[in-house]
């Protein structure tokens, strides 16, 4: 096991994100504070699409039959089907499948759905769990058996063009959303052999971890006309002819958690941005014998004023243990701000804050007035140092090369992710991933002029990345 995934499995446990002692591989228990940052993600990502998606909720079988219909979908996912089937004792005659995605679940409702021009477009989502035999070595929250916080949203559209321009949105969607979290990513068309099965062409984010891996975060997928065709969703267009639609889907899964831990977090544990930590500051009395009633009026007064009037989700940690120990705890738990208050600090009108990102103390002046706003700005303030530390990190490690040498030299030394010319064949793509033990993540754009693929010496106009992947 690599230093890094020892250290994800330890901060899970340790910071009682999830129990992965459930005893089917690949399948976990989210606990409470799993729960609570799962829950600010989700809350993020939803305000975002509410403001032009509709939120749907679809059963989990699949009759096999409407699996099967889409014949490139099924190949894709054939492996990693679960099948319910019996109910009961007794045998069913169609077997139902747990949903690996939902395309052909949704379909053929759309086929009913959409009938005229005046319908379009569609965009519906919803977050529910999915389920994938995968057969690779499964990881908490990276690679599981049961996807449990599967996003998926299925645009339906009249042109091509409609749907072109809703590909572009989902990405400018998933991109304000980990913008958010300060979550990092580099964004590429995946190459032909690696797109969603019966997709035109999948857009993928992938973002660094710290061992020099990427993890795949997101996708969206521009699926043409192949399940139109296939589940028959067409539209009246205005001079009455019938058309096939254009589709969209594009999905996040639990690797949006896995991210925001990974990305962030340090030997010291989990470092949680603002808008998902479970308690954003937290209130530590700093308590000697004389004063001591004083100190924890003053805290809870503290603790009240940001709670109600700032709607910060603050907490005073009273317990009768050494502040050291709840310093520690805190730090572990990724709590993006402590608050120190001792008899002394209320004498000077002070107060110390410690951040948790960059494991600064400062002291600063205490204004009863201002102290929700100056709290709120820190938070901020902490929100945009973490995305910046993060996206230096992954600038740092994206490295250009010329040649698969040159690219082998660095991916031995550095990891992360190599940037190159390639021509865009497909066999030059598949043989640069097996000298180099690597993945071809994908076309990150044309480059400006001709130039040479590493690989081949063919002309090359495809800025194409390169790494180690999850
Ligand atoms: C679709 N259909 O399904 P996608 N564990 C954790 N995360 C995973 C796993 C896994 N076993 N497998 C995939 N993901 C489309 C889009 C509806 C929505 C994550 O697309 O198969 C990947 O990060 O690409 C991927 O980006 C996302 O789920 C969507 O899966």
């Amino acid at each position: 096991m690599s230093k890094f995934s020892e250290w994800f499995h330890k901060i899970l446990e340790e910071a009682e994100i999830i129990d992965t002692r459930y005893p089917i591989k690949g399948m976990h228990v989210w606990l409470p504070e799993g729960f609570k940052i799962r829950k600010h993600t989700l809350k993020i990502l939803k305000e975002i699409l509410d403001q032009d998606h509709e939120e749907v909720l679809f059963p989990l079988l699949i009759p096999e039959d409407e699996l099967a219909k889409e014949a490139i979908h099924v190949k894709g996912f054939e492996d990693e089907v679960y099948w319910v089937t019996h109910g009961g004792l007794t045998e069913l005659n169609k077997k139902l499948a747990l949903r690996p995605t939902s395309e052909t679940a949704i379909y053929p409702m759309y086929s009913l759905w959409v009938r005229s021009h005046s319908d379009l477009p569609f965009k519906y989502y919803q977050v529910v769990n999915t389920f994938r035999y995968e057969t690779k070595h499964t990881r908490p929250l990276i690679r599981v058996r049961e996807i449990t916080t599967f996003k998926e949203a299925h645009t339906v559209h009249a042109d091509k063009e409609d749907a072109e321009k809703q590909v572009n949105e989902a990405v400018r969607i998933y991109k304000t959303f980990f913008d958010e979290l300060g979550v990092p990513y580099v964004v590429t068309t995946r190459p032909e052999w690696d797109k969603f099965p019966g997709a035109d062409y999948t857009v993928a984010f992938d973002t660094l971890l710290p061992d020099g891996k990427t993890l795949q975060i997101g996708t969206v997928h521009n699926l043409g006309q192949t399940f139109a065709k296939t589940f028959d969703i067409t539209y009246e267009t205005e001079s009455g002819e019938h058309e096939y639609v254009y589709q969209t889907c594009y999905g996040l899964s639990d690797r949006i958690i896995a991210s925001i831990i990974g990305v962030h977090g340090d030997e010291k544990g989990l470092c949680l941005p603002p808008a998902v930590a479970p308690l954003q500051v937290v209130i530590v009395p700093i308590i000697f014998k004389e004063g001591k009633e004083e100190v924890l009026s003053f805290c809870k007064d503290l603790e009240e004023k940001l709670k109600n009037q700032g709607n910060i989700r603050a907490y005073l940690d009273d317990r009768d243990i050494r502040a050291g120990k709840k310093f520690y705890e805190w730090e572990m738990r990724g709590v993006p701000l402590r608050i120190e208050v001792g008899p002394r600090d209320i004498q000077n009108g002070e107060m110390v804050v410690f951040s948790r990102y960059n494991l600064n103390k400062e002291t600063v002046k205490f204004d009863s007035e201002k102290l929700v706003q100056d709290i709120n700005n820190l938070l901020d303030d902490i929100t945009g140092k973490m995305a910046d530390k993060s996206w230096k990190s992954l600038n740092k490690n994206i490295r250009s090369v010329k040649s698969t040498d040159e690219a082998l030299e660095q991916i031995k030394g550095n990891k992360g992710i190599i940037s190159f010319n390639w021509c865009g064949e497909s066999e030059c793509g598949k043989d640069m991933e097996e000298k180099l033990r690597v993945d071809l993540l994908g076309v990150q754009y044309s480059s400006k002029e001709d130039e040479i693929c590493a690989n081949c010496g063919k002309p090359a106009r495809k800025i194409t990345l390169m790494a180690k992947t999850y």
